[in-house]
């Protein structure tokens, strides 16, 4: 797949997996394919920065203790001294001792890997990823729901002829700019606390910008199912032929009448009632949720909410509409299936299903009671480290935990708590930097692999360039140690190896990959999985004829609303919501080192009402303290007269004294285990001085405009 020395590939970052040309020496440049129709973000075209980085990691790294600084190590003695370090831990400790933490940017082919390290080479139960802090809430609600996780359950380019998308806590305008393309035609509704550049593009479109308060989807939701019910646009055909559980919905919804959800929410009832009256007037439309609908200690819940609203319209599994869920991480839905996740094993597989041990136990050579059960889920684990009878060593792979797991002042002083904490990356990011052993990492445009994107089309990776001496692949790192560890059972670093594997390890289960090939993937065919068998064509439309429960029907299930964890009160009155900008991604560890991103949004910004400020005595510019009960975010105040006046907002790329995450909640969803990122209590205050040593934003940015004027 090269034209003019260039290799055909994808952008390293976000699940939309913009397609890519890399040249030779790691030039980018954007490549047509479906989801991108040509075109790429700035993050995307930015991407080749990291391969040259005077930052990048190119040697092993070690330390005796945390107190000296790295000192550069041959590969056999980091990876033996690792090894002999886990051994002696798992003697002293019990294999659960040893823990391991992956990540949905990681290709198919790691995730794998990784997830049959930890269960056949450390024995451990001890191993999650960051996959719980994005998309777990929406992949709960969908297995529940329609019996089956994918997150886009139809190709993007079928949202090209929609006529009505209502987006519920997705900014995609700044997410996934280039997805905008396939929403031109429609009319747009945004749910959003905030007036984003994706809620302008909703009013310009003649659609609706709504603005709940953080924490209240799934009352505006019921609202909605309401008024879709007393406004006689329920798709009663629908309802019997494809679905269960509509009347025990009823029984909560009927007491959510849109006034009453109004009061709740904040959202005007005739705006909801508008929104119904839209989505029942159109044969093209769809409901899709992201990050800000789901990332709440009851997201499961609110997926669920906007499920049974898709469902009592008839949008799910009928041609030209549906729902669905946007996938975040690059390979946040393939990173999902097979096996990095506590609970699972490849192919989707339940670790607790007698019949799925036995089937992945002969593919990988072992026999089934030596494999762990379940483990803790991310923040658990984060949460279990050093603790009396929590792990003693973790290892890391592509999550930058200190910058991202909410409450970060308990996670740095978890990993201070740590034996051993080993970070491969590509960059010393927050979490590498705190490494007794930093291991070099190949990156994307250097290695080959599968990745799976959006909307579950499995994808080529592919290597441009060699990665400069002294790094190695993430897949040579596992295996290297499996072998350090005299590990049973065979652990390839070669990814079209390990690629085969996992396709024998998925056979039959859910997320079945039997008939994906990288022969038939690099001959362009486009293959959403389940894939069973070599000659089967994928599924880019899996719900079209039925569900994935056995009898065939999607089910509604009842649920209600409960407030957030954390309540404002007069110490902490307002409401800190926190995400993305354009620009940077995740943890920043990549985008904070690129010069042309980092210069557009170089510290950490505090989006605020006009008025907000004012009363805490606040000017556009400031800089001020954003105080939890948990910590504090240091930010330059931006005030945003759009915004409500009970909410603020934080960007959570940034680490140290601008961390997002130093007040966020790690309250948890019962069912997912995702962390409440989106609401925690907050105040507002001018910032503390003399801390700029921490890395805090400057006293004063030289604007000090009253917000008002
Ligand atoms: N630029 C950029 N793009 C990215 C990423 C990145 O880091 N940077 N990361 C990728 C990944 S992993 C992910 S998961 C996706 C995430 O993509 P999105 O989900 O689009 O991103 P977020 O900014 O986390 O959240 C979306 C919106 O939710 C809003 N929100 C907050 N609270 C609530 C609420 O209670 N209800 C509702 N309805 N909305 C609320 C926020 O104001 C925010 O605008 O982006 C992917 N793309
Ligand atoms: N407050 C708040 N916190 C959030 C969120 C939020 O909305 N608000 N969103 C959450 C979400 S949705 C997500 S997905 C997480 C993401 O947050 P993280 O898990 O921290 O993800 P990244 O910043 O992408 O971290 C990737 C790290 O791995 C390295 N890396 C990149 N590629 C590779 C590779 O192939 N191999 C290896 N070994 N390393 C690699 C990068 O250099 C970087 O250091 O953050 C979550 N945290
Ligand atoms: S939208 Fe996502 S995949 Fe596309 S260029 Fe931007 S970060 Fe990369
Ligand atoms: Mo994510």
């Amino acid at each position: 797949m090269s034209t003019d020395g260039r290799t055909a590939t994808h952008c390293p970052y976000c699940a939309l997996q913009c397609g890519q040309w890399v040249g030779p020496s790691g030039e980018v440049d954007a490549r047509q394919f479906p989801t991108n129709a040509g075109g790429m973000c700035q993050k995307g075209w930015t991407s080749g920065a990291l391969l040259t980085h005077p930052q990048r990691l190119t040697t092993p790294l070690a330390r005796p203790s945390r107190d000296t600084g790295f000192r550069p190590v041959t590969w056999d003695d980091a990876l033996s001294g690792v090894a002999a370090r886990l051994a002696a831990l798992r003697a002293e400790h019990g294999p659960d001792a040893v823990a391991v933490f992956g990540a949905g940017g990681l290709t198919n082919e790691k995730a794998y890997l990784l997830g049959k390290f930890a269960r056949v080479a450390l024995g451990t139960s001890q191993i999650d990823y960051n996959g719980r802090f994005c998309m777990s809430s929406a992949a709960a609600a969908g297995n529940r729901a329609f019996g089956l996780d994918r997150g886009l359950p139809f190709p993007v380019t079928d949202l090209d002829d929609a006529e009505v998308v209502v987006l519920a806590g997705a900014n995609v305008a700044e997410t996934m700019p280039p997805l905008m393309s396939h929403l031109a035609g429609a009319r747009l509704v945004v749910v959003d606390p905030r007036r984003t550049p994706t809620a302008e593009r909703a009013l310009a479109s003649g659609g609706l910008h709504l603005a709940p308060r953080p924490g209240t989807d799934l009352v505006l939701a019921l609202g909605m199912l309401h008024a879709a019910v007393t406004g006689g646009h329920l798709d009663l055909a629908y309802l019997d032929e494809r679905t269960t559980g509509f009347d025990d919905v009823w029984a909560v919804a009927g007491q959510w009448w849109p006034e009453r959800a109004e009061r709740v929410c904040g959202v005007a009832a005739s705006d909801m009632r508008t929104v119904v009256g839209w989505l029942a007037a159109s044969t093209r439309r769809y409901v899709l949720t992201a990050r800000g609908a789901e990332q709440h200690a009851h997201g499961v819940d609110t997926v669920a909410a906007w499920i049974n609203l898709s469902l009592a319209l008839g949008l799910p599994g009928r041609p030209g509409s549906g729902f669905g869920t946007i996938t975040g991480q690059g390979n946040g839905q393939g990173g999902r299936e097979h096996g990095q996740k506590s609970d699972q094993l490849p192919g989707y597989r339940h670790i607790a299903d007698p019949a799925a041990r036995a089937h992945v136990a002969s593919v990988w050579g072992v026999a089934p009671e030596s494999l762990p059960g379940p483990g803790r889920s991310a923040v658990e684990l984060l949460d279990a480290l050093g603790r009396p009878g929590g792990p003693r060593a973790l290892l890391v792979f592509g999550s930058n935990v200190l910058v991202s797991a909410p409450d970060a002042r308990a996670v740095a002083e978890r990993l201070d708590a740590l034996d051993l904490l080993v970070v491969a990356d590509v960059v010393p990011g927050e979490t590498a930097a705190r490494a007794d052993v930093l291991l070099p990492v190949a990156q994307w445009a250097e290695e080959e692999g599968t990745m799976t994107n959006l909307e579950g089309r499995v994808l080529r990776r592919r290597r441009a360039l060699a990665p400069p001496p002294g790094v190695r692949t993430d897949l040579e790192v596992v295996a290297g140690l499996a072998a350090a560890l005299g590990a049973p059972g065979a652990f390839p670093s070669d990814p079209r190896t390990v690629f085969d594997e996992l396709r024998r390890a998925s056979a039959g289960g859910p997320a079945d990959y039997a008939g994906v090939s990288y022969e038939r993937l690099d001959a362009g065919e486009a293959l959403h999985w389940p894939v069973p068998a070599d000659d089967h064509p994928g599924t880019p439309r899996p719900f079209t004829e039925r569900f994935a429960h056995p009898d065939g029907r999607a089910r509604m299930l009842p649920v209600d609303h409960v407030e957030p964890d954390e309540r404002v009160d007069g110490e902490f009155p307002l409401v800190v919501t926190t995400g993305r900008v354009l620009v940077h991604y995740q943890s920043g560890a990549q985008t904070r080192r690129v010069p042309e991103l980092a210069g557009v949004a170089p510290e950490v910004v505090v989006e605020v009402h006009p008025d907000t400020a004012a009363r805490a005595g606040l000017a556009d510019g400031d800089p001020a303290d954003v105080v939890s009960r948990r910590g504090t975010t240091t930010a330059r105040v931006r005030c945003v007269p759009t915004l409500r006046q009970d909410t603020v907002f934080l960007p959570f790329h940034y680490g140290g004294a601008g961390a997002a995450n130093n007040v966020t909640n790690p309250a948890l969803d019962p069912v997912s285990r995702m962390p409440e990122f989106k609401v925690a209590a907050v105040r507002l205050e001018p910032a503390a001085t003399g801390d700029r040593a921490a890395g805090r934003v400057p006293e004063k940015s030289g604007a000090g405009r009253s917000c008002q004027g």
